[in-house]
């Protein structure tokens, strides 16, 4: 059996990175773990292919070649997987859909040949029982969330590690908390699954053999929601294992009570993690208690941050408005909180409501939903009716986005945040990936790029007082890049708040 495994293309947004990827030479963010962990899971025997459109094109011989294709992907890929399975079929081959698109909207496609829903290691085994004795259906669903100990290796050996800013590694699924807007309890459950430190080790080495040395994205839904278990077993592994190896800083999600643990961050920054993301929302305490976002209350939330920053953890920053307790000053009290923060890499949304969530049955009980939503809450659209009306709402989330990612304020809170921070305990190597962004930066953002005085500023101040911070000067200045081109884009050209 020969088998085409299919990542759909990304479209141009906040997370994909795509106008800072050519200043480092990639092609794309981060690679199809899904996909890959498929890849494991199927029979050895069968010759597997990957193609992610991301980095390639989808060939008609890839096609010629194949027996059956498997697509994955998230909402965000809708049109492409559309396309591609409209393609796959038109050669002949019978199509496999799955991941979080095909979970969370199977009935929009039909013309797939089969959904094999939820988690694969607990839908794929009876697939590929049904397919061997001549009778697969239509729709495999799981009743209930697998044991990640079962979860293989990714097939590491299908990517071209070349093409990617990052690799991943998943450690663990689910969260224990309960934010009204969040999906991730739906789709993922409360008590968090995790693998064994021998599991990731295993995923680690594999990725490091590979001649890996760049950054390394845990993708867990909350790295820290079984913080004895970390402490205990899994940080002491990644602690050990760093003690030999080169770059491979890591990265991943939490929640903000990682500032509350001076032995986590302590443990988490020896391991190697230099940013984590977290889900800050809103510095209006009524809005937290809305969303039953309880972590974040009753707390400095911005005296946590710096917790965090001193400690050496870079924090990337999650922001919703469109609750129904703000009143218009909260754009302007957003804009101040995350300058004060010093949060580079702010992502605000609009508040949106995804099925399955408390937020949209609550809202659809008010008859407050318009369609199913993007999935994307930072592309300028919502697909609720917000309590302060949709224009103004546009109107304040474009002149919050405008004002934060405005040069001048960018390379403001790149200032703070790199004065605050403590120089990072592991960096990568210099290569020639990050010479050419060096190179690069220099030219297009301080040559001829609008923001070149600060550019520079920013780049003579770093060597001066924080030598080993120039990397991530530089990488500050081309995500800034990349943040105003997609503000652009999508949210100052929008005219009022687009309805899905
Ligand atoms: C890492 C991550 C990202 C990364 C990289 C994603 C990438 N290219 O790989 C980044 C940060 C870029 C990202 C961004 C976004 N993300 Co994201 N992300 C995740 C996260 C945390 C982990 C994904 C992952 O690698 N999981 C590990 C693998 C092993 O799991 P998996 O992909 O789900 O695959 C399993 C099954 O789904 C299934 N499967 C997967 N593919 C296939 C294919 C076939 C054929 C079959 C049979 C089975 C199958 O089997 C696998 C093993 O169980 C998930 C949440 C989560 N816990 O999964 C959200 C998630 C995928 N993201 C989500 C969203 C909404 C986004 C954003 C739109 C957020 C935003 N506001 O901007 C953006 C859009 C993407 C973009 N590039 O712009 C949603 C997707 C919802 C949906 N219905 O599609 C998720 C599920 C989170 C959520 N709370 O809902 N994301």
């Amino acid at each position: 059996m020969n088998v085409l495994l299919i990542y759909p293309k990304i479209p141009d947004t906040f997370w994909s990175f795509s106008y800072a990827l050519s200043f480092i030479g990639k092609k794309s963010a981060f690679p199809p773990l899904g996909l890959l962990t498929v890849a494991s899971l199927l029979p050895e025997s069968w010759v597997k292919r990957l193609v992610d459109l991301n980095v390639e094109r989808l060939k008609d011989k890839d096609l010629a070649w194949a027996d059956m294709a498997f697509v994955g992907g998230m909402a965000i890929q809708r049109k492409s997987a559309r396309e591609v399975i409209a393609r796959c079929k038109a050669s002949g081959l019978r199509v496999v859909t799955g991941g979080p698109l095909f979970t969370a909207e199977p009935d929009a496609f039909s013309e797939a040949d089969h959904l094999v829903l939820d988690e694969a290691e607990l839908t794929l085994p009876a697939f590929l029982a049904d397919l061997q004795n001549g009778r697969p259906q239509k729709r495999y669903r799981a009743s209930g969330f697998c044991d990640l100990h079962g979860s293989p290796v990714p097939a590491w050996n299908l990517v071209n590690m070349k093409q990617y800013a990052s690799m991943s590694v998943q450690f663990s699924r689910g969260c224990p908390f309960n934010c009204e807007f969040c999906n991730v309890t739906v789709l993922f459950g409360h008590r968090p699954r995790l693998k064994t430190p021998q599991q990731v080790i295993a995923e680690l080495d594999r990725i490091y053999d590979a001649g890996w040395r760049s950054g390394i994205f845990f993708v867990d839904d909350n790295f820290i929601a079984n913080r004895h278990y970390l402490k205990t077993q899994l940080l002491p592994a990644l602690i050990t294992w760093r003690r030999d190896k080169k770059g491979c800083v890591f990265f991943t999600e939490a929640s903000i009570n990682l500032a509350d643990d001076p032995e986590l961050l302590d443990m988490m920054v020896r391991a190697g993690f230099d940013s984590v993301f977290i889900g800050i929302e809103s510095p209006d305490d009524t809005c937290l208690a809305e969303c039953h976002k309880a972590q974040n209350r009753h707390r400095d939330l911005l005296k946590s941050i710096r917790n965090i920053h001193r400690a050496g953890l870079q924090v990337m920053g999650g922001f919703i408005v469109g609750f129904d307790s703000d009143t218009p000053s909260i754009f302007q009290r957003q804009v101040d909180f995350i300058q004060q923060s010093g949060i580079v890499t702010a992502m605000v949304g609009m508040l949106q409501a995804l099925p399955g969530t408390q937020l949209f049955d609550r809202l659809q009980r008010e008859q407050r939903v318009v369609g199913a939503g993007s999935g994307d809450n930072v592309d300028g659209t919502t697909n609720i009716i917000p309590r302060m009306g949709r224009d103004r709402l546009a109107e304040g989330y474009r002149s919050l986005m405008k004002q934060i990612y405005a040069p001048g304020n960018y390379y403001r809170r790149a200032r703070k945040l790199l004065k605050e921070i403590s120089a990072p305990e592991f960096t990568m190597p210099m290569n020639r990936q990050r010479l050419l962004a060096l190179v690069r930066s220099g030219i297009r953002l301080g040559v001829l790029g609008k923001e070149r005085f600060l550019y520079w500023h920013l780049l003579v101040w770093t060597t001066i007082r924080k030598p080993r911070l120039v990397p991530l000067a530089v990488t500050f200045s081309i995500y800034g890049y990349h943040y105003r081109r997609i503000c652009d884009k999508y949210i100052l050209c929008a005219r009022g708040v687009k309805i899905q």
